[in-house]
C-alpha cells in the first residue's frame, strides 16, 4: 500500500511537556513520525507520496468555522502579545458561561484547548493541516480504487473534536477523511480507532449521526485519559443512537483481553456493512510505552492487521499515537504488513 508522508509535520516540536506537575522530555516528537516512515521503506511496504492540497472545505465539514480561524491566528495573536514562544492556555471558561469572544489570545487558548499537551507553535496550522491533507489524499487514492493507505500523520488527531483540540491533536485527521468518504459517495463509513487511548474527538464529531459508526478500544476513563469521556455507555443520540461502540480495557489489558474486544468492534463493523473503513492506528497499546498501560506485545501487531483485513473492506489506515520511540515504527508497520500479508 501506499504511505502519504509530509516532512511539515516537524514543525510542530517541542522539548518538554507539563506532565502530572512537571516539565519533562517530550512524548509526541517529530522523530516518532519519522521512525515509521523509515521502517515504511525498510520493509518496502509500498511507495512513499506526498499530500495533495484539498483547501479548507473537508476541514470545514467536521470542524467549527470559528475554531478553524483560532488555530490558523492564534500563533500570530499570541506572539504579538506575549513573544515568540509557543503558547499555552493557563484558564479555562467554567461550566455555564456565555462563550463570548474575547481579544486576548490567552483567553482564546482555553476556550478552545481542553488540556495543556498541544502548544500552538509558529508551524502549528501548517503541520497539522498537512497531516490532514495526507488523510484526504490517502481517501482519495482509495476512492480512485486503492485497497488500502496509510496516512502517516502527525500531528495526530483523534482527540479534536469539531470545536476543541487537545492530546497532542488539532485537526482530527481520521474524521475528516471519514467525511471525505461519505462527501465522495460512500453511503456508510466506520472509524476503527485502535489507539490506547479513546478516540473522543471522533467519537463526538459522528455522535448524533447513523452514517458513520465509531468504535473504539481504549484504557478506561476511570483511569485513563480523556478520562471525561468513553464508557461502554455512550452509544450514539438521536439518529447516532446505537452507532458509537466504546470497548474500554483496564490498565494492564493484555492481548487476549484486548483481542476479545477487537472481535467485538468488528463484528459490530461487520453487522454495520460500511463502504468504507478508517482506522485510527496507534500503537500506544504496546507494553513499553511511556504513558500507556496495555500489555500488547510486538508480536501482536501484524495479527490485529490480519484480523482487521478479514472485514475485506477498502481501508485507510490513518496514524495515532505510539510513544516507545524504539518500537513505533516496527509496531504501527507491523499492522500494515499483516494487513497486507491477509489480504494478499
Ligand atoms: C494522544 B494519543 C496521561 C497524560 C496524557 C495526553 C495524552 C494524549 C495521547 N497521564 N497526555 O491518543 O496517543
Ligand atoms: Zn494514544
Amino acid at each position: 500500500m501506499k504511505t502519504i508522508f509530509s516532512d511539515l509535520h516537524a514543525l510542530q516540536s517541542v522539548d518538554t511537556e507539563f506532565y502530572r506537575g512537571r516539565w519533562v522530555d517530550a512524548f509526541e516528537i517529530p522523530r516518532r513520525a519519522e521512525l515509521v516512515l523509515d521502517e515504511v521503506k525498510r520493509a518496502n511496504l509500498g511507495p512513499v507520496v506526498g499530500p495533495d492540497s484539498f483547501g479548507t472545505a473537508p476541514l470545514l465539514a467536521v470542524h467549527d468555522a470559528a475554531f478553524l480561524r483560532f488555530l490558523e491566528t492564534a500563533w500570530e495573536a499570541w506572539a504579538a502579545e506575549v513573544g515568540p514562544i509557543p503558547a499555552y492556555p493557563n484558564i479555562w471558561p467554567p461550566r455555564r458561561t456565555r462563550m463570548i469572544p474575547t481579544v486576548r489570545p490567552g483567553a482564546e487558548l482555553g476556550r478552545y484547548a481542553v488540556d495543556m499537551s498541544s502548544p500552538v507553535l509558529e508551524g502549528t496550522w501548517k503541520a497539522a493541516r498537512a497531516a490532514a491533507d495526507c488523510a484526504l489524499t490517502g481517501a482519495r487514492l482509495i476512492d480512485g480504487g486503492e485497497a488500502a493507505a496509510f496516512a502517516l500523520c502527525r500531528p495526530p488527531g483523534h482527540h479534536a473534536g469539531r470545536d476543541y483540540f487537545g492530546g497532542y491533536c488539532f485537526l482530527n485527521n481520521a474524521a475528516i477523511a471519514a467525511q471525505a468518504f461519505r462527501d465522495g459517495g460512500a453511503a456508510r463509513v466506520a472509524v476503527l480507532d485502535i489507539d490506547y487511548h479513546h478516540g473522543n474527538g471522533t467519537q463526538d464529531i459522528f455522535y448524533g449521526r447513523g452514517d458513520v459508526l465509531t468504535v473504539s478500544i481504549h484504557g478506561d476513563p476511570v483511569q485513563e485519559y480523556p478520562y471525561y469521556i468513553g464508557f461502554a455507555d455512550e452509544t450514539g443520540e438521536g439518529e447516532g443512537e446505537g452507532f458509537n461502540l466504546n470497548l474500554p480495557l483496564p490498565w494492564g489489558a493484555d492481548f487476549a483481553a484486548w483481542s476479545g474486544a477487537l472481535d467485538q468492534g468488528i463484528d459490530r463493523i461487520r453487522a454495520f456493512a460500511p463502504d468504507r473503513l478508517v482506522v485510527s492506528l496507534g500503537v500506544d497499546t504496546f507494553e513499553e510505552d511511556p504513558i500507556s498501560h496495555f500489555r500488547l506485545t510486538g508480536g501482536d501487531y501484524p495479527q490485529i492487521g490480519r484480523r482487521i483485513a478479514a472485514l475485506n473492506l477498502p481501508t485507510l489506515f490513518v496514524m495515532e499515537g505510539g510513544y516507545a520511540i524504539e518500537a513505533v515504527g516496527v509496531n504501527a508497520v507491523n499492522v500494515l504488513k499483516g494487513f497486507e500479508a491477509a489480504r494478499g
